[in-house]
């Protein structure tokens, strides 16, 4: 007797998406991994980045970040006023010696400005960070979908 299962399962995929573009880097006692960039809808002039950075060192800062596609890279942070998420730009941030230091959607993040036309899910950003002790790294940032989740059935799988 032949025993059939159907399985069934839901795989809802968050900001997971591959890429063949490296996002990691590395720079004296830093190292940069699951960098990104957000795409942008037509009109919209500003992008933003997102990354984390990991310090096995002394302490460092992030001290200003620039790219070709946009006029100039801010570094921004959230704060929340009266239940309202304002953004504002910040002079630099701030790496924690053997510690580590997180860009996310919410938070602190990188801010290009004027760019010159929409990114689109696919394109890659590259971004160049300057830091006060380790220098100078250009990083990929792919750009990933606005949609927050994507799912996908796996239907009818026969085990
Ligand atoms: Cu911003």
């Amino acid at each position: 007797m032949k025993l059939t299962k159907k399985i069934v399962s839901i795989c809802l995929l968050f900001t997971v998406v591959s890429s063949a573009f490296s996002q990691t880097a590395e720079i004296g006692k830093l190292s940069i991994s699951g960098a990104y960039s957000r795409e942008t809808v037509a009109g919209q002039t500003v992008g933003a980045g997102f990354l984390k950075i990991k310090n096995t060192g002394a302490a460092d800062r992030l001290i200003s970040a620039s790219a070709s596609i946009g006029a100039e890279v801010q570094l921004h942070t959230m704060t929340m006023e009266s239940n309202i998420m304002k953004m504002s730009q910040i002079a630099a941030i701030d790496i924690p010696a053997n510690g580590s230091v997180e860009l996310t959607p919410g938070g602190m993040h990188l801010m290009i400005m004027g760019i010159k036309s929409p990114l689109k899910a696919g394109d890659t950003v590259k971004i160049k960070l300057r830091f006060t002790n380790a220098g100078e790294v250009e990083v990929n940032f792919p750009t990933q979908s606005i949609t927050p989740a994507t799912a996908h059935n796996h239907d009818n799988m026969k085990m």
